[in-house]
């Protein structure tokens, strides 16, 4: 397992649940420093990221690109992958596409949360899941074809009405190659009637993780039971990031330092 963390470039997520807000150098500088693994990028669309830059960034810092969020597309853009609309569908599918071909750069992957979509302004639940799972076959393909890679992820049903447990998400991608669950911790402590179970049992499916405590502070600063979690995931074999998608509570700096304290504990010091 490998520790990453989260920074956002969009101005409008400034509330949003990321360790570090605005300066992508200045983070990967800190995280760096700290001893993270990976960053992850949440930008506001693909061309706002300068490969040649962030290339250089990632190599003074030490640091490999973890994944690349789409959820300003969402948030800025009101785009849905399950969205009536066929144009409107095909732009949604079309700015997912272009960041996963900006992630390919640096083999990382894509990432679809918010941009999934759900039911109302007259689609159903079952129409909003269909359109979802053929924006998703698209972009299966379109990865097949660029060696892209995807992550999909479950969110809780205050944001979503989706697939809001791990079981569900894993339904939803079934026989897409390339793409991966996503298991947000935070997301979890929310759906998940067991959460060390769901990630036994769907394990093998899951791609990334989003390390949050359960009130989506770092982990070790909630009331989450960490230790079993990280010991399923020890034994089903996981090996990819755990990577803190939390507020910048009480600072970015100090999420950052307790992030690195409860990956040294969990993961580097517990067996
Ligand atoms: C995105 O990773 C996520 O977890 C959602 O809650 C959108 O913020
Ligand atoms: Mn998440």
């Amino acid at each position: 397992m490998q520790s990453a963390i989260t920074v956002s470039l969009v101005p409008q997520a400034v509330r949003g649940p990321f360790v570090f807000h605005g300066n992508f150098a200045d983070s990967a500088r800190v995280a760096s420093r700290i001893g993270f693994d990976a960053i992850e990028i949440f930008p506001p669309f693909a061309d706002a990221l300068n490969t040649a830059e962030t290339q250089s960034v990632l190599a003074d810092c030490g640091l490999s690109l973890a994944a690349l969020g789409t959820g300003a597309g969402w948030l800025v853009h009101r785009r849905s992958l399950a969205h009536p609309d066929h144009q409107a569908r095909s732009e949604a599918i079309d700015f997912v596409r272009r960041i996963m071909d900006v992630a390919s750069e640096f083999h990382a992957p894509a990432i679809i949360g918010s941009m999934q979509g759900k039911s109302g302004d007259g689609v159903t639940l079952d129409q909003a899941r269909g359109l979802l799972r053929e924006s998703l076959e698209a972009l299966d393909a379109h990865a097949a074809a660029s060696n892209g890679k995807l992550l999909y992820e479950p969110l809780n049903r205050y944001e979503t009405d989706q697939c809001n447990t791990l079981e569900q998400g894993a339904a939803m991608i079934r026989d897409l190659p390339n793409v991966r669950l996503l298991a947000d911790w935070f997301h979890m402590n929310i759906e998940e009637a067991d959460m060390a179970q769901a990630l036994r049992q769907f394990g093998s499916a899951i791609g990334h993780i989003h390390f949050a405590d359960t009130n989506r502070r770092a982990v070790g600063l909630g009331h989450l039971d960490a230790q079993p979690l990280i010991q399923t995931l020890r034994q089903i074999g996981y090996t990819g990031y755990l990577s803190a998608e939390v507020f910048p509570y009480p600072t970015s700096e100090e999420a950052a330092r307790q992030t690195a304290d409860a990956y040294i504990k969990l993961v580097k010091t517990d067996s």
